[in-house]
């Protein structure tokens, strides 16, 4: 549920974007920060190590304007998706509204990417949330490597549907936009003031 401030009129949103170690998940946010114009976005936090690898968490806040007279803002998250960073992955998934899935497209890494999905439904469940309702959108980031995964591979494997899928190119932008887009719309559409 977002959180609600009824006295300043202002309802705050949180996106995780949440994904295996290297899928791409900080490239977006850079990415998405870096085109949004300054009037409506805060200070881009990193948290990463020297080879950039995120250690806590990235963050930024995006108003969104009003809605029905409300103050609206995203605040923007991603996970560390390195192996040993569980219990802060769980942590950061505390609140969320929404989550996008950032796989990796490259054929070594679909293991990984299916472990990493079923944690993220594990931890979802650890806050009473059902994985299959709760909004996410999966995004198979990588999409320029030569040997990509087939679209719609994880999804079989993982027994989910493929309404909220698409590829991207977070590198280049390509399929970034698109996707934050498509995770808004879900996270806007389920709630009701
Ligand atoms: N070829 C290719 N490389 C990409 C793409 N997106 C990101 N990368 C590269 O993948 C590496 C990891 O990207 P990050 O955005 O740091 O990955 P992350 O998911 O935040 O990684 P952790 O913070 O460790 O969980 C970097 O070298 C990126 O440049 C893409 O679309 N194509
Ligand atoms: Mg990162």
């Amino acid at each position: 549920m977002p959180y609600i401030n009824y006295e300043n009129k202002e309802i705050s949103f949180k996106i995780v974007y949440y994904g295996p170690g290297m899928s791409g998940k900080t490239t977006n946010l850079v990415y998405i920060h870096k085109m949004l114009s300054d009037e409506i976005k805060g200070d881009l936090i990193t948290l990463d190590t020297e080879e950039e690898r995120t250690l806590f968490f990235d963050f930024f806040p995006l108003d969104l304007g009003n809605i029905a007279g409300y103050r609206v803002r995203f605040n923007m998250y991603t996970i560390p998706g390195q192996i040993y960073y569980e219990a802060s992955r769980r942590l950061m998934l505390e609140g969320a509204d929404g989550v996008v899935f950032v796989a990796d497209s490259s054929p070594i890494r679909f293991d990984y990417n299916i472990m990493s999905y079923q944690m993220m439904e594990d931890n979802l469940r650890s806050y009473d949330l059902n994985p299959r309702e709760f909004p996410s959108v999966l995004q198979y980031n990588k999409r320029d490597l030569s040997e990509a995964i087939e679209l719609g591979s994880l999804e079989s494997e993982l027994g989910i549907g493929t309404d909220s899928t698409l590829g991207a190119v977070a590198t280049q932008g390509e399929g970034v936009m698109e996707t934050i887009r498509m995770m808004s719309k879900m996270v806007i559409e389920q709630f009701e003031l």
